[in-house]
């Protein structure tokens, strides 16, 4: 069944600084359109669902951000530049080497006298440190990368299909990369309560409505030139392959990548209308710290340089 996109968004509020994060989105978007640069928006971590509207409770994904922040620094490093679409407080590009520090265990007075307030890297930490800063000033520099957060189903939304429509001005130039961990379900606000709700009130039941799958609009309305590439993730391998292709037929877009929950970093599977590639890491590339999103990059990249020269 066709997706009424308009009707849908139009019940759907218009989150907060939308207008700031689209003129952000547009400007980014047209700034490297000028120069001829290839555009990637990288989705990354995973949507809430609020339970009420003042909300105190809310459903939540298990999305790290591990894959999307990855993925953005290789897109960066081949010379992309990079709409980095990410739910707040998830893993970013650079900074995720250090998210299971403490910071202040990082840090350290210069010298005994810490009135003279001068602080240091530990040695311990200094090289990595010296390396993710070098790349990540250069990549701000550069205006390479643009960060823009969500944390509701509602922001994310609102945001996909702004940056899909912006990227509609280059084209063929464009690359979707749709890695997020968005929920299908959902509370439309009118059947949402206000306040918190009470547990004197006795057991919880929520009924939550179906979101559309709106990769088909993306695809057909939003930005129908651009190399689009969704992710299917499942928890029973034997459904993997089989559900990527349907999405393949149904949606009409260049890619699916299909993962398991558990093996997510060590294997892909990327799923083309005629073609099944696995990408896998052995043990000890694991344990040497190669990460899979590297090899996930690289085919992509010569896959969208395919399609773009047969245009
Ligand atoms: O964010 P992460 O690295 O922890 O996980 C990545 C992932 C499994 C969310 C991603 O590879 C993916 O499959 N995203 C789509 C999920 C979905 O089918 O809704």
């Amino acid at each position: 069944m066709e997706v009424d996109s308009t009707n849908f968004f139009q019940q759907l509020p218009v989150p907060d600084k939308f207008t700031e994060k689209n003129d952000k989105i547009c400007n980014f978007v047209s700034k490297h359109n000028e120069i001829g640069n290839k555009v990637v928006l990288v989705t990354s971590g995973g949507t809430t669902v609020p339970l009420e509207s003042r909300t105190v409770r809310y459903m939540d994904n298990f999305s790290q951000g591990t894959r999307g922040s990855a993925s953005a620094e290789n897109f960066l490093q081949h010379g992309y530049a990079v709409i980095f679409l990410y739910r707040n407080r998830s893993l970013e590009p650079y900074s995720r080497h250090f998210s299971r520090l403490n910071l202040l265990d990082m840090l350290e007075f210069a010298n005994d006298n810490t009135s003279a307030q001068s602080i240091v890297v530990q040695q311990e930490y200094e090289d990595k440190v010296k390396t993710m800063l070098l790349k990540y000033k250069e990549v701000m520099k550069s205006g390479h990368l643009l960060f823009i957060d969500f944390t509701t189903l509602n922001e994310y939304l609102h945001l996909l299909r702004a940056s899909a429509l912006s990227l509609q001005q280059i084209g063929h130039s464009a690359m979707l990369y749709l890695a997020a961990a968005v929920s299908d379900f959902y509370i439309p606000k009118d059947q949402m309560p206000e306040h918190k709700i009470q547990s004197a009130d006795g057991p919880l039941h929520v009924s939550l409505q179906l979101v559309p799958k709106l990769l088909g609009p993306l695809v057909k309305e939003w930005a129908p030139d651009a190399f689009v590439i969704s992710f299917k993730l499942e928890t029973d391998k034997n459904l993997l392959i089989k559900k990527a292709e349907e999405a393949l037929k149904k949606y009409h877009h260049q890619l699916v990548i299909a993962n398991v929950l558990e093996t997510r970093k060590q294997a892909v599977v990327i799923v083309s209308k005629d073609s099944i590639q696995t990408i896998s890491l052995s043990k000890e590339q694991l344990l040497q710290g190669i990460e899979i999103e590297e090899h996930i990059v690289t085919e992509l990249i010569s896959r969208h340089n395919k399609m773009m020269n047969e245009k």
